[in-house]
């Protein structure tokens, strides 16, 4: 690269982490400036950034993109960004793997009735349960972007019945894909255990409610990886107690950390962990980042343009 870049990150995370983003790109990008933004630093070519403020794009508004540090672009998307600046997401960066085995084992631990051994395991009771079969425990997915997809074919790869829900339709996907509202309860209709991967926007938030949890089929199970604002927790807890939802593993909250006071804590069929389902790998991320800065730089197109009509 000819002229001497400059790159700003901004981050909401501790000093430490921001410390070794800073560096490992520095390494990453030799002859570029990096640093951490702060207010009245010079105007950046690039931003690369993790639910930054308003007060950060209003000061940044040259940049050549922002790109987004984690798999979720909400935050981004709920700024008021010049629609020139290109934002651009990870793809996978190494979230696709760790999404697997998270979704994997919740599906398994649910499906394999984990919950039960242990609640006998507990009592000394040893009891073999009759085994399921999974054409009993169809498998849907709403949301089928990158992690959506790696979900969708290691749950098949088991052997398991998947379908998923998405905004456009994937004619060529080993996957049957359903699209939009109409064929939304067709979907449900079809699946027991509910896997959320979907983008949040107006139109999906509080889309986990009462309504949708009376369409699947009787006994459902809900795992949650996407946004807290997907769920309304009360409906979700109504159909539990109610007998409608089996029971739900949720990585996703709309206050994190989630209150200690809060009743999905304490709901015996609710398995909560603390948005840990995949987390951003700070090297993958930074080798993507910097492929794409080049890319940029030379003219070239880039992959994972967000639409902003669309919000992801
Ligand atoms: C997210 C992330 O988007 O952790 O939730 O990357």
């Amino acid at each position: 690269m000819n002229k001497r870049l400059r790159i700003t990150c901004a981050f909401p995370e501790d000093d430490k982490e921001r410390a070794l983003w800073v560096e490992e790109l520095s390494e990453a990008l030799p002859g570029c400036e990096v640093a951490t933004w702060s207010e009245g630093a010079a105007p950046a070519d690039y931003a690369v950034v993790w639910k930054p403020s308003q007060a950060f794009i209003d000061a940044q508004q040259g940049l050549k993109a922002i790109f987004n540090a984690g798999a979720g672009v909400d935050a981004l998307a709920a700024l008021n960004i010049p629609v020139s600046t290109p934002l651009i997401r990870l793809q996978d960066a190494g979230m696709a793997d760790q999404m697997i085995e998270y979704v994997v084992h919740a599906v398994l631990h649910h499906y394999r009735e984990f919950d039960t051994y242990a609640a006998q395991a507990a009592r000394t009771s040893w009891i073999a349960r009759e085994p399921r079969i999974k054409s009993d425990y169809p498998v849907g997915i709403l949301g089928f972007g990158i992690l959506g997809q790696a979900v969708g074919k290691a749950l098949s790869g088991l052997g398991f019945d998947v379908q998923a829900w998405a905004s456009t339709p994937r004619p060529d996907s080993p996957i049957r894909v359903s699209t939009g509202d109409a064929e939304l309860p067709a979907f449900l209709a079809s699946t027991r255990i509910l896997v959320c991967l979907l983008p949040l926007t107006p139109k999906t938030n509080r889309i986990l409610d009462r309504k949708l949890f009376d369409l699947m089929q009787a006994g459902g199970y809900l795992v949650n990886v996407a946004r807290g604002a997907h769920l309304c927790a009360n409906d979700l807890l109504d159909a539990l107690n109610a007998g409608r939802l089996h029971g739900a593993t949720l990585d996703v909250f709309d206050l994190e950390p989630l209150p200690a006071s809060d009743a999905l804590w304490q709901h015996p069929r609710v398995r909560v962990t603390p948005h840990i389902s995949a987390a951003t790998l700070r090297s993958e991320a930074i080798a993507q980042i910097v492929g794409k800065i080049h890319a940029i730089e030379r003219g070239e197109p880039v992959a994972g343009l967000i639409e902003r009509k669309k919000g992801y």
